[in-house]
């Protein structure tokens, strides 16, 4: 199948030699598949978002090490950080600032090619997203792959059913994007259509849109394991304080 969004080459400034040599290049990374296998954890992937297209600035004052902290003391399975910093304003920094905590950290960004694999790994993630929309299946199983080489996990992203032929043996992990990435709608029924036709070897995340509790009863009744939450904390003052509310 082909990709059906086209994402804008970025110059690399760093040699992947460079980035190899990194301190956190060599540290050993943690499972996301463990700790959404395990049901003594909440699931959720507690995601630090500073702004995104649909609503502008979400939070322009949330200090990213505070706020992961308190993600992961009360409870969260995964952190999410974005590093997109065209869209939604994130970074590298944010990453690194982020591993403090001794939980999955998933790198949030649009990744095309090698070189951002090596650049998460450089950074201190565990997981690695990949956008069926913005990657072929054959782009997803090398990217996969290769993440695989490097020890990091990959989190495959889909929003709708046509994406559904980019799940492959090297993608273990399945996100349903429950906002379509063109209009921002939220559609929790079409995710839960689309989980059907997932198979039971695959562990499932459910994003976006998430902010009651109810709505992780219903996925979970579903077979997710794994709960991907931004906006429904981040939206708060103090995004810690509104996650450890939520659990
Ligand atoms: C979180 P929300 O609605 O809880 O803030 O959503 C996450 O799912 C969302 O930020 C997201 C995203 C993405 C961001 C899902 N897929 C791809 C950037 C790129």
């Amino acid at each position: 199948a082909q990709k059906r969004i086209e994402v804008a080459e970025r110059k690399a400034k760093t040699s992947i030699a460079e980035l190899q040599q990194q301190p956190l290049y060599a540290r050993a990374t943690l499972s996301l598949k463990q700790f959404l296998l395990d049901d003594t954890k909440t699931g959720i992937i507690a995601e630090f978002k500073r702004q995104s297209p649909s609503k502008g600035v979400i939070n322009g004052t949330a200090d990213v090490a505070e706020v992961t902290s308190a993600y992961t003391n009360n409870g969260a399975s995964c952190l999410s950080v974005l590093t997109d910093e065209q869209f939604f304003g994130g970074s590298t920094n944010d990453l690194i600032k982020a591993r403090v905590n001794s939980i999955p950290i998933l790198r949030k960004d649009f990744i095309v090619d090698e070189y951002q694999i090596e650049e998460a790994k450089a950074m201190g993630a565990d997981v690695i997203l990949l956008i069926a929309a913005c990657l072929t299946t054959d782009e997803v199983k090398r990217l996969a792959a290769y993440a695989k080489k490097l020890s990091l996990e990959v989190l495959l992203e889909l929003h709708d059913e046509e994406e559904l032929q980019h799940i492959c043996d090297e993608t273990e992990i399945v996100g349903i994007n429950n906002r379509n990435l063109k209009t921002f709608e939220v559609d929790i029924e079409r995710s839960l259509r689309m989980a059907k036709q997932i198979p039971d070897t695959k562990i499932k995340v459910a994003e976006s849109g998430i902010s009651s509790v109810e709505n992780i009863q219903l996925f979970k009744a579903n077979g997710f394991r794994g709960f991907l939450i931004g906006e429904n904390f981040m939206k708060a003052e103090n995004p810690g304080k509104a996650f450890a509310a939520f659990v």
